[in-house]
């Protein structure tokens, strides 16, 4: 009998750590966790296999499935925004290629063991484009259905690949007009900006926000590359993957959405700067001339709608803003910081 699993792909990012560790507390399914990169020994130990390797190699996801059964898929890789804008045809071949193949393993997984097979997918407020700075403070808190204009390859590839998702969840392969259901249930999370206390992303354009509180933490300067009354819709790292558990256990005939907004408090950049600045006395910040990662910035909204999240599946974040940044973030990176690994 092949052991039931849950895939983490792209697990050895920020998400994919703390995910880990949440799993692992879970505790009902076995992790296998799938990274270009080696994962820290005591996250590799939480898991039952680790495969070191591309998830556009066919052969590791069927020998995968030959070995395992998979029943829920967290499908964390991809490049972000910022790095997707250097190498969009690589952004591209990654964000949508990998995530084809994600679906294709999950059909071909739920026919199977005739099992379904629950496929997350996280995608991110990128998928908004706002034309201009008036247009964003005039918007406020945006809905699924506004606005899906990207304004990068990432979001581009995101918005596409939850229409791929949903195609998937409904049927795949319709010429032959039986309408086979497949077997994959898609649920996604429109991301804010995350922000760790213990770790720094990269490759993010939302990185202000997180690299702006290590930096001062840490004692090192930074120039914040976002004019200081930039906005954007932010959530704590915890949150991220209670969100993440929440629609993966959600009943599925409270759904009546593949795709959510999920929400926990908008800042500026001159909030979590004086943020910032008050719990680490002595920080050396400051602004660079916003440039074309600010123009990435301005175009995503200020904030999102998540009712459909409360109302379908009873999204509710533990960290506002008050909570997120004194009992989260400025003491774990006080601890951090103080007294380095
Ligand atoms: C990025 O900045 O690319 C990500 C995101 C908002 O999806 N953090």
């Amino acid at each position: 009998m092949r052991k039931p699993v849950a895939l983490v792909t792209g697990a050895n990012g920020e998400i994919g750590h703390a995910l880990i560790h949440a799993l692992a507390e879970r505790g009902d399914l076995a992790i296998v966790a799938l990274d270009l990169n080696p994962l820290p020994a005591p996250l590799a130990r939480l898991c039952a296999m680790t495969l070191i390797g591309d998830m556009l190699d066919k052969n590791l996801l069927e020998r995968l499935i030959s070995e395992v059964a998979v029943r829920e898929i967290y499908h964390l890789a991809a490049l972000l925004s910022t790095r997707s804008e250097y190498t969009p045809d690589t952004a591209h071949r990654v964000n949508v290629g990998g995530t084809l193949e994600l679906l294709r393993l999950a059909v071909s997984q739920a026919r199977r063991d005739a099992i379904p097979v629950v496929f997350v997918f996280p995608s991110s407020i990128a998928v908004y484009g706002l034309p201009d700075r008036e247009t964003k403070a005039r918007a406020g808190a945006i809905g699924e259905g506004q606005f899906n204009e990207p304004t990068t390859m990432y979001g581009c590839n995101k918005l596409y690949c939850e229409h791929l998702g949903r195609y998937f969840h409904k049927h795949f392969g319709q010429l032959d007009l039986t309408f086979q259901p497949s077997g994959v249930d898609f649920r996604a999370l429109r991301f804010p900006g995350l922000i760790s206390a213990d770790s720094v992303p990269s490759g993010g354009t939302s990185d202000w926000g997180p690299e702006l509180l290590h930096a001062a933490a840490s004692g090192n300067a930074y120039d914040c590359f976002v004019a200081p009354d930039a906005r954007l819709p932010f959530m704590a790292m915890p949150d991220a993957v209670r969100s993440i558990l929440g629609l993966a256990n959600a009943d599925p005939s409270r759904l009546r959405q593949r795709v959510f907004n999920v929400g926990a408090f908008s800042v500026s950049a001159e909030e979590i700067r004086g943020r910032a600045e008050r719990a680490f006395p002595g920080a050396r910040l400051g602004w660079a001339k916003p440039g074309a990662r600010a123009a990435i910035v301005d175009s995503w909204p200020a904030d999102v709608d998540d009712r459909a999240a409360r109302e379908q599946w009873g999204w509710a974040p533990e960290f506002g803003v008050d909570r997120a940044f004194d009992e989260y973030l400025i003491p774990t990176l006080r601890r951090r910081y103080e007294s380095p690994a």
